[in-house]
């Protein structure tokens, strides 16, 4: 009885006794996600630690907060969209996702890269004051004071920070980063079918990662954060439309062309 309550019942281990040989796969799939993300992620975790002490002082938060609007935007959108390029390179070495046709590789990234870049900024957030790693240093809310969307930049700090109290592995953040990305809900997809097939075996991976280490209640939380970060990412949208409409130049000649080909 006591064994049972230790290993409940997962769905998964039917599939494993009828198919040891996909256990591999599935072995090898999770292996290929863990490493992409690895080799993309910009810092480790033991890198980024040593640095929490470093936080921006009283004069160089006021000289954030003195830019001016579209000063302030266009050095976000430059930073945001190096940090997409790492999703984007992250992407193309889920197995499957460079088997789609292009459109669709597109469209999933369109949709999906800035809800990986949302999940991966828990790994640069520091929970115990606030603040995310940015140029160099960490970073609280008051320093996007110029971007004039307080609750786009409240909101987003409280998905990290509702991230990190999951205390996911390193793992178990590329598989669930993976899964934000293949997601065969997407608008605009030439292919679903084979989408969802990739979708599958991505699900498959992180149902492997979270029964493995004994955390199969993880799934329904990961479900309802891709919830909120679907809304994040709707508001993230409209406030570039408002930008846009005010700093047309800004918009068009000094963003980044990915940003631009990306949310615009
Ligand atoms: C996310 C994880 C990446 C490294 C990285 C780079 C840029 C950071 C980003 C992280 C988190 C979100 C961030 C961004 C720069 C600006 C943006 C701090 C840490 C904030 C939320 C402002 C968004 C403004 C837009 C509306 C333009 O591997």
């Amino acid at each position: 009885h006591d064994l049972m309550a230790l290993h409940p019942y997962n769905p998964l281990d039917d599939l494993y006794n009828l198919y040891p040989h996909s256990l591999r796969n599935i072995d090898e799939l999770c292996a290929s996600i863990v490493r992409s993300h690895r080799e993309t992620s910009q810092y480790r975790l033991e890198e980024l630690q040593a640095l929490t002490w470093k936080v921006f002082s009283r004069e160089e938060i006021q000289a954030y907060q003195s830019k001016t609007v579209d000063e302030m935007w266009q050095h976000c959108a430059v930073r945001l969209t190096d940090a997409v390029q790492y999703v984007v390179e992250f992407a193309k070495h889920i197995p499957g996702f460079r088997m789609l046709s292009q459109n669709d590789q597109i469209a999933l990234l369109k949709t999906g890269s800035m809800e990986v870049v949302l999940v991966r900024m828990s790994r640069f957030f520091n929970t115990e004051n606030n603040t995310v790693f940015f140029d160099g240093k960490f970073a609280g809310t008051e320093v996007f004071k110029s971007l004039a969307c307080g609750d786009l930049i409240s909101a987003v700090f409280d998905f990290a920070h509702g991230m990190c109290a999951l205390k996911l592995t390193e793992q178990q953040l590329a598989l669930f980063s993976a899964l934000v990305l293949i997601n065969a809900d997407r608008p605009s997809l030439e292919d679903r079918g084979r989408v969802q097939r990739v979708q599958r075996s991505v699900e498959l991976g992180l149902n492997h990662i979270l029964h493995r280490d004994n955390q199969d209640s993880l799934m329904h939380k990961l479900y309802q954060r891709m919830a909120v970060l679907r809304s994040l990412c709707v508001l993230h949208m409209e406030k570039l439309r408002w930008f846009s409409q005010r700093y047309p130049l800004t918009a068009h000649s000094l963003f980044p062309p990915l940003y631009k080909e990306l949310f615009a």
